[in-house]
């Protein structure tokens, strides 16, 4: 084997993500910190996941919580400070758990040193970190939209410019055409692996090399360009793990990212399942999962990057609705629904990512009074599509289905006082269901939905074929059924799961002869029963 295709640590470990103002508060303020994280370190290893990302815990006004960051170099007094992330460091590498760092390069806060010198006149030299183009009040450049409403332009009258934008006004776009902004950044990421940190993940990373002049946002004709610099004056050659999150990926472009050359990333975030329930240019507009669809994008993941790239797993991160409540059944089969698409995605190759509360089934927050949200992107909607004569009704269907305040509820830990989140007032609504899904209550249960995604992770890291085997799909047009078959040198691995609230007959049990049932998501099942209940799941293996 070339050291080009050995096996590198990431692909067989599962990595958690952790937004921390949900995750753990350790001082009563309500909003969750580095200290709490710090607390809930050995839960995480109970768990057996091998790298924590950490959502932005850097100096932020947490207008988009934390994805506008104001200082890259500190960390927001909320969470706490230096010395505390330098801790967690040192306590999550004590149990072979390594920190991941969100970057967010696209765009500062407006609040960053460097925007308020850019602000203050036209030959500043940060001028040109950022953005502008002359005009007039009004008169915007072009018609180009911010993904959180309105224009994608900000006029700011004192020097008769307009700056870019893509996420709110207070999130000024980097111009990454300018070698000192990336120099900078450069330098900012190889201070904080100095710190320790064994990872990055980089935020809407494949928008950083903007046209405007030209509407082009995503996979701009620069960016890989400056992807290989980054890497080359970075991480590139050490054993650190980076996720780019590309919503503009196709396998293509994946298959450049995440290169066994290692010249870009390990891997990256591609959405495309993500974008399966939805009926038109906005994701608020629903429309039914097709369970034909969904096998086509994974079938298609799957094969395209075998061997030629590496893909990431995931269901559930900060800004999605939660799996259970999604596409599974959180009313009938909460735990059946749950370990079923665990079950479904964790036999795949990739490197796995866990959102907090995932492993325990965490559901979607259903509130009626829109004053109970907190997110930005949902509150502008909200009043956006309220004065183009939505109804209401309509408007909060599409909120509890989307909204990214569904996964922020905080995390479920006891049925005690705000589930042992907080001992002050929480900054965002307890989901109620608190009471019966806690952590208290399924590390002591057998059967429990983290115990299901505890013997998976380990699955992962003992059978060859998670990581090596190839991927064949059955049943490609089948309503019901999600089946897939693997192979490497040493084993066979099957994979079927109903996807029905019903009772359905899998037509190919002959399939699993000679194969061990090593897991599944309800009991007393028969090896060979070819009835599969309500959401059921299996995992066969056979030793070659
Ligand atoms: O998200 C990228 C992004 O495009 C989101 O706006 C996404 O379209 C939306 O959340 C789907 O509902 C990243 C971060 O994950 C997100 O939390 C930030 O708000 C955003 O970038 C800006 O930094």
């Amino acid at each position: 084997m070339t050291p080009q295709n050995q096996k590198k640590w990431w692909q067989e470990t599962t990595i958690y993500q952790i937004y921390p103002r949900s995750f753990q508060d350790s001082n009563g303020d309500g909003v969750g910190d580095l200290r709490g994280i710090i607390q809930r370190l050995d839960y995480l290893a109970l768990l057996g996941i091998g790298a924590i990302w950490l959502s932005p815990v850097c100096r932020s006004p947490q207008e988009d919580n934390g994805y506008d960051i104001s200082d890259y170099q500190d960390i927001d007094p909320i969470f706490g400070n230096l010395s505390d992330m330098e801790e967690l460091i040192q306590e999550a590498g004590k149990r072979d758990i390594i920190i991941i760092l969100d970057l967010v390069l696209n765009h500062t806060s407006d609040e960053h040193f460097w925007f308020r010198e850019a602000k203050k006149s036209k030959d500043n030299p940060y001028h040109d970190y950022y953005i502008w183009r002359d005009g007039e009040a009004s008169k915007e450049p072009n018609d180009m939209k911010a993904c959180f409403g309105g224009s994608a332009w900000e006029w700011v009258p004192e020097l008769e410019q307009y700056y870019f934008h893509q996420f709110s006004a207070r999130q000024p776009d980097l111009n990454w055409d300018n070698e000192k902004v990336r120099e900078e950044i450069s330098a900012m990421i190889r201070w904080w692996m100095d710190k320790g940190i064994g990872g990055f993940r980089l935020d809407v990373i494949d928008q950083i090399a903007k046209r405007p002049d030209e509407k082009i946002t995503v996979n701009g004709p620069d960016l890989h360009r400056y992807l290989k610099e980054l890497n080359k004056n970075t991480f590139g050659g050490t054993n650190l793990v980076t996720v780019g999150e590309t919503w503009g990926a196709t396998t293509e472009l994946a298959k450049q990212y995440s290169s066994p050359r290692g010249d870009e990333f390990s891997m990256v975030f591609q959405f495309e399942h993500v974008g399966l329930d939805q009926d038109g240019p906005e994701k608020w507009d629903l429309k039914p999962l097709s369970l034909v669809e969904l096998k086509q994008v994974f079938k298609c993941w799957q094969q395209e990057l075998y061997q030629s790239g590496w893909n990431s797993l995931f269901w559930n991160n900060h800004d999605l609705p939660r799996i259970v409540s999604r596409w599974g059944d959180d009313k009938n089969y909460l735990v059946e629904s749950a370990k079923m698409f665990a079950i479904l995605l964790y036999g795949m190759q990739g490197t796995p990512f866990i959102y907090q509360g995932e492993e325990l089934g965490m559901t979607n927050f259903y509130q009626e009074n829109i004053s109970e949200y907190r997110d930005i992107e949902t509150l502008n909607m909200y009043r956006e599509r309220l004065t183009k004569g939505y109804q209401k009704d309509e408007i909060m269907r599409s909120i509890h289905a989307k909204s990214r305040d569904n996964a922020r509820t905080p995390m479920q830990w006891s049925s005690g006082k705000n589930a042992g989140f907080t001992d002050g007032i929480p900054w965002i609504m307890l989901n109620s269901n608190y009471k019966t899904i806690n952590v208290e209550n399924q590390i002591k249960d057998d059967n429990s939905v983290f115990q299901c995604y505890r013997k998976l992770i380990w699955f992962r890291k003992i059978f060859s074929v998670f990581t090596d085997g190839n991927f064949q799909i059955l049943l490609e047009e089948d309503e019901r059924f999600f089946s897939y078959k693997r192979e490497d040198q040493k084993y066979e691995l099957m994979v079927i799961c109903n996807f029905s609230g019903q009772k359905e007959k899998f037509p190919f049990m002959e399939k699993t002869e000679n194969m061990q049932l090593i897991m599944g998501n309800y009991y007393k099942v028969k090896e060979r029963n070819e009835d599969f209940l309500p959401y059921e799941a299996r995992m066969y293996i056979r030793i070659k």
